[in-house]
């Protein structure tokens, strides 16, 4: 397979270590060069080279109503005319907050940050400041950000560069961050059983997105919420990637399952650096100043991103009843996908839940971190770079998300099924 090789990447790596501002772009897990973008527009993405991709990155999940959508490109430059950071308190910030608040109501007070790292780092100090406890659990595959506490076992870039663990992150603050299987409550039961009374939380996506996509099973989620309630644990749903993916709201709202804090990002930014940490009043409040668990930011609830997510989220609760229509869309591809691997004989399995959607090139089932990483990601790769040349986008690692936009068309899901029958050609 021929590498792409691009004189920006050269470039870049001269400036930028790696050349890249976050690892995944870097493209390592897939070979070749990382094409650069000059510009969006709808489900469309354009190289450098002015080259037209539909793309199914969308950010890593942001643009759920395509890129450069009219109104929030109006709402960011409406707003940029009246100055753009002012480090004081705007009534937009509240706007924004109270729409989250009563599409997720378990957020009862939020706070407001500039990504989904932070929302998730002050979600750990605020459960551990709450509790007065210091141990906490996560998921083999899960990733919550690049905050010290949450690189142990993380997914996404850590995974796909399949970088060991966590350098740079002293040993006596990852001691203090348990590991477990996802979808293994019988892990959850021995490690609480052990570690109760030092447990200040427990941190879960609800639906993986950064091992791949992986739904939770035989009611984890409930499960997690009964354990937790019995033992004064936090529950936290790291909802940056689900949050007004699947509904206009969380996915705690679909199950209905009410975690004790949610981070949000992604979707709720519409594109700009927006992070939210949310949930029970009484513990919100022990955030400064009303509280003494510290968390800031100068750039914090800006008014570009705060304008940008509004304008996002409005456009979607217009749209709370046709999310129905992007599932179809994603059920579509994926049940034509998987017809094309089987005539071909490659051993394949997709995870969709709802408009999010997997490609595992094995024969699965993938149900956690370990049988995730049983895929070929040198299969992965070259289907990748095939599917690139054929004009589609897809996330360049086997342990991420593929998302459908508001903006895809059938016409889309239909070039790129045969996108995929040419690029098995030549797999
Ligand atoms: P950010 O700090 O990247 O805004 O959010 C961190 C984060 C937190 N929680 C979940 C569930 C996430 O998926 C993320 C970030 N997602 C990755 C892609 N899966 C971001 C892409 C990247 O790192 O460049």
């Amino acid at each position: 397979m021929t590498e792409i090789k691009t004189n920006s990447f050269t470039q870049a790596r001269q400036v930028i270590a790696g050349g890249v501002n976050s690892p995944v772009r870097a493209w390592q897990a897939v070979g070749g060069d990382p094409l650069f973008v000059s510009q969006a527009r709808g489900s469309k993405i354009y190289d450098v080279a002015g080259r037209e991709y539909i793309d199914y990155v969308l950010s890593w999940g942001p643009m759920i109503l395509g890129h450069a959508h009219p109104e929030v490109i109006d709402a960011i430059c409406c707003t940029a005319r009246r100055g753009t950071s002012f480090g004081a308190p705007t009534e937009a910030e509240t706007q924004l907050a109270q729409l989250i608040g009563k599409a997720i109501p378990s957020m009862e007070l939020l706070r407001m940050t500039s990504s989904g790292t932070e929302a998730a780092m002050t979600a750990i100090r605020l459960a551990r400041g709450y509790t007065g406890r210091n141990m906490i659990i996560k998921f083999d595959g899960c990733y919550h950000g690049h905050a010290d506490s949450l690189l142990v076992q993380a997914g996404s870039g850590v995974a796909t560069l399949g970088i060991p663990g966590s350098p740079g992150v002293p040993e006596c603050l990852a001691e203090l961050t348990i590991s477990l299987p996802y979808n293994n409550i019988d892990a959850v039961h021995d490690a609480v059983e052990s570690y109760g009374s030092e447990l200040a939380a427990i941190i879960v996506e609800p639906v993986a997105g950064n091992m791949g996509v992986v739904e939770p099973q035989n009611g984890f989620l409930a499960k997690l919420r009964e354990i937790t309630a019995k033992h004064g644990i936090v529950l936290i749903f790291d909802e940056v990637i689900t949050g007004f993916r699947f509904n206009f709201g969380g996915y705690q709202d679909l199950i209905g399952i009410k975690p004790d804090l949610t981070c949000l990002g992604k979707i709720i930014g519409g594109g700009l650096p927006v992070g939210v940490l949310g949930g029970k009043k009484e513990i919100m409040e022990t955030l400064a100043p009303s509280g003494k668990v510290y968390q800031a930011g100068t750039l914090s609830g800006n008014p570009l991103a705060v304008n940008a997510g509004l304008a996002t989220l409005q456009l979607l609760q217009a749209k709370a009843d046709s999310y129905a229509d992007i599932d179809k869309q994603a059920k579509q591809l994926c049940i034509a996908l998987e017809k094309l691997f089987l005539t071909k004989g490659i051993p394949a399995c997709i995870n969709r839940c709802h408009s999010m959607f997997t490609l595992f090139f094995q024969a699965g089932p993938v149900n956690d971190f370990p049988s995730a990483k049983k895929s070929d990601t040198n299969l992965f790769a070259r289907f990748f770079q095939g599917m690139i040349k054929e004009g589609i986008w897809l996330a360049p690692s086997q342990f991420e998300a593929n998302f459908i936009s508001f903006a895809h068309t059938d016409a889309d899901i239909t070039f790129t099924i045969s996108a995929c029958a040419a690029a098995l050609k030549h797999l």
